[in-house]
């Protein structure tokens, strides 16, 4: 108790100011006494944008225009009626004294000065022609969250004539996207819902939140599923499984090979499954052989026969077995090896014939939206010119995909000069990306650099403009599909207040920006029109999507192999495309970049990963959630034990995390319950903008010690490629 008093205060103390702020802001006591109890309450569905990722469905309770509470929409399959502490969280920020509230330039002192939108607009077109004609379109981009919204950007992109659009994708899941494309044509989802054995690796639904999979995990451990999971950490998903293997990190591939070696000499696969829909199996047998249990056991710290027992329970409950799809922390964007790893997690699922199964892989079905050309609003041109970040292209980065290409690479062509002009959307790459001295350099060289947000982020704050966006709860964005289940489903993020502030949602604000550079004709629309002409294939309304929040739209997901997207219409065990790109094109032992010193004790790997009270960057400020953390102490190191105890190092110690571009400090928690090679840090910290009082200065980041790499088929950032010396302070 005395802990929990004593970190309330030290919080409080921390925030003093903007808590102070907000009471005054919020003036609830007025509002209370005035207008609470008369108040009518409206119920109104929408979705929360408490994470990039989910867009979960909830209902926002509003009394006399003030947001009361929000709940969970139980129709939608994200979240089935949750919300999670993010999403609860969230919806303060609204109402926080962070908000930007007018467009902001900044003056020669570095000072920013509050100007109107006609300005801003004028402004901001004037130097993007100058820059467009002295360097071409090309050398303008555009990076975003890629959500409902992301057609808009791509329109004014496109019209504009640059290729130059990404997302945040190069630091989170592209080398497991581009793997399923490879093997299957397509990214799948999981039928947890349905399977009796269930592997994950280096997933955390948990703490990583994803509440479906949260509610589908626990629906089948309830029937009996077994569920293990494959992490260097004893995460909030391993609390729940039936059994934990504490993987060295970086050499998931080698557990994987193992794996199809079992299942290929033992003859555990679905023979009709191979033969009818694959190609490669041939090669891979021939190969296999080379990676037995008794060598996968010295690589990934597994032991031979827990391998041999895995891969054959597993085989046995075919096809309603499955390794999940994965994210982000095992090989979404973290090793050198995380393309080959996420192939392997494909083949896996593949031989077993896990896939377009009941209880297995499955792809979802996905609802062709209407379009604006289909009311004969033009369309732009795509750009002919390649990608200046060199993703998709033969020899540089092959894999990538056009949508989401190499986020991480802007810092060095505005450095190269390659890039000139630049807007950033909904994403704060200052904080998000690798090495933030570099990133800064890199943004701080563009001629013209324009961010949208909603608060002073670290990237707003190196830019020559700040653009408001209304928030979530105050604006109208483009219809949405959820795809995630047997049958999609529309949804809409809709108005639920009026804006509080001077702020426009993204459509105007391109509007607004499109008159100057003469490319209003591709805006000339509302997005009234656009969402009607959206839905106008589907046969759903407007009207009813609004009343409802989310409507299922046919057809469903029926069991059985259908075409794959590949060049082969079978699942590619062996890809030509990947040869011809001379890429291994079966999936290879390939050792991780970089290792801890094994002669230095104080050297271990950093790994990273998510907590339940954060979203990456975007949530720290928020003081509800940073209080949690801190009332639950989960800002602290994890080390092992025995690793600890060797350099002398006890639990709730600080500690110095150090390598040759970054230096932090944080407590460290010994536990048992991680693989004694890495530390690993929670990464909802380490915010450094100023205007983020309660926030700033708490923790440090994992991307304070993270060199600047790209894989080489996808470009991707290798976030667990890091490794750090640790000493008690
Ligand atoms: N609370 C919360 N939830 C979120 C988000 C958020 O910011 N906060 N963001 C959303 C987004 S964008 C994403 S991408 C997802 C991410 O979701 P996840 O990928 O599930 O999240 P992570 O925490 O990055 O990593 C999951 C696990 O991978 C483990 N891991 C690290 N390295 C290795 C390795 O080499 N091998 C293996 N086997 N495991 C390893 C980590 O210990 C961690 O427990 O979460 C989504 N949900
Ligand atoms: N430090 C750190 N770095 C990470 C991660 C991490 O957890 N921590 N995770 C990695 C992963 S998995 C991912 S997916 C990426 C995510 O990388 P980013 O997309 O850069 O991450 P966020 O922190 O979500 O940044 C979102 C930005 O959008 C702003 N924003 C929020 N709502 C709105 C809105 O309605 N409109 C507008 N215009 N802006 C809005 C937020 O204020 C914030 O500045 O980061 C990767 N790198
Ligand atoms: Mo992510």
């Amino acid at each position: 108790m005395q802990r929990d008093k004593i970190s309330r205060r030290s919080f409080l103390k921390r925030v003093g100011g903007a808590t102070v702020a907000i009471n005054s802001l919020f003036g609830f006591n007025w509002w209370r006494k005035n207008s609470y109890k008369s108040a009518e309450i409206k119920r109104i569905p929408t979705q929360c944008h408490g994470c990039g990722a989910n867009r979960c469905g909830i209902y926002v309770y509003v009394k006399d225009n003030r947001i009361w509470k929000i709940e969970g929409n139980p129709k939608t399959h994200n979240n089935g009626g949750s919300v999670c502490p993010r999403g609860h969280g969230y919806i303060h920020e609204m109402y926080s004294p962070a908000r930007l509230k007018q467009p902001l330039k900044r003056t020669d002192n570095g000072t920013y000065e509050p100007i109107t939108w006609e300005q801003a607009f004028k402004e901001i077109a004037v130097q993007l022609n100058l820059i467009i004609m002295e360097h071409g379109p090309q050398s303008v981009f555009w990076l975003q969250y890629p959500m409902a919204n992301a057609a808009l950007p791509f329109r004014f992109m496109h019209a504009l004539g640059s290729p130059n659009t990404c997302s945040h994708g190069s630091t989170c899941y592209t080398a497991r996207n581009a793997a399923f494309n490879t093997t299957y044509g397509g990214l799948p989802d999981n039928d947890m819902w349905e399977s009796r054995y269930i592997i994950i690796v280096g997933r955390n639904p948990v703490g990583g939140i994803k509440l479906s999979q949260m509610k589908e995990l626990s629906h089948a451990k309830d029937k009996g599923a077994r569920i293990v999971v494959v992490d260097p950490r004893h995460s909030e998903t391993a609390v729940i499984a039936n059994e934990w293997l504490s993987i060295k990190p970086g050499t998931d591939l080698a557990f994987l090979l193992a794996m199809l070696n079992v299942i290929i000499e033992e003859g555990l696969y679905d023979q009709e499954f191979v033969n009818n829909h694959t190609v490669g199996f041939d090669k891979l047998a021939d190969e296999i052989i080379s990676y037995p249990p008794e060598w996968a056991e010295r690589v990934c710290d597994i032991p031979r026969d827990t391998i041999y027992r895995i891969a054959r329970e597993f085989a046995s409950y075919r096809p309603k077995s499955l390794i999940h799809r994965g994210y982000h922390g095992g090989y979404g964007s973290g090793y050198l090896n995380s393309f080959q790893t996420a192939r392997s997690v494909a083949i896996v699922n593949a031989l077993l014939g896990n896939y377009e199964r009941k209880g297995g892989l499955y792809m979802q079905l996905r609802p062709e939206l209407g379009e604006l050309k289909e009311a004969g609003h033009p369309s732009p041109d795509i750009p002919k010119v390649p990608k200046a970040d060199g993703s998709g292209i033969p020899g540089r980065y092959p894999a990538g995909s056009y949508s989401d290409g190499i986020s991480h690479a802007i810092p060095e062509l505005a450095i190269s000069g390659v890039l000139k002009a630049g807007f950033v959307y909904h994403s704060n790459p200052a904080r998000t990306n690798p090495n933030p001295k570099r990133v800064i350099a890199g943004y701080r060289n563009l001629q013209l650099l324009v961010t949208i947000d909603c608060v002073m982020s670290e990237t707003a704050a190196l830019s020559h403009y700040v653009l408001p966006e209304s928030f979530f709860l105050e604006r109208d964005d483009s219809v949405d599909t959820v795809h995630s289940a047997k049958v999609a489903q529309l949804t809409i993020t809709q108005q639920v207040v009026p804006p509080m502030h001077n702020t426009k949602p993204l459509l105007d604000i391109l509007k607004g920006i499109s008159k100057g550079v003469g490319i209003e004709k591709y805006f000339n629309f509302t997005n009234e029109e656009l969402n009607h002409l959206r839905l106008k294939p589907l046969g759903v309304t407007l009207e009813t999507l609004r009343k409802e929040g989310v409507v299922e739209v046919g057809p469903h997901w029926v069991e059985g192999f259908k075409p794959c997207k590949t060049p082969s219409g079978k699942v590619e065990i062996y890809s030509k495309r990947l040869s011809g790109w001379s890429i291994d094109p079966l999936p290879r032992w390939q050792e991780p970049l970089l290792s801890p010193d094994k002669n230095d004790p104080h050297s271990f790997r950093l790994l990273h990963g998510k907590q339940s009270v954060a979203t990456h960057s975007m949530t720290a400020n928020i003081a509800i959630l940073m209080q949690l953390s801190i009332r639950y102490n989960l800002l602290r190191l994890w080390m092992n034990s025995r690793r600890g105890q060797r350099i002398g190092i006890k639990d709730g110690d600080m500690v110095v995390i150090e390598n040759e571009l970054g230096k932090g400090v944080v407590k460290v928690r010994l536990t048992e319950g991680i693989h004694p090679s890495a530390v690993w840090l929670p990464s909802g910290y380490g915010i450094f903008s100023q205007a983020l009082k309660n926030a700033y200065g708490i923790g440090p980041s994992f991307n304070d010690f993270l060199n600047t790499h790209f894989d080489p088929v996808v470009g991707h950032v290798m976030s667990s490629e890091v490794i750090v010396k640790v000493k008690k302070i």
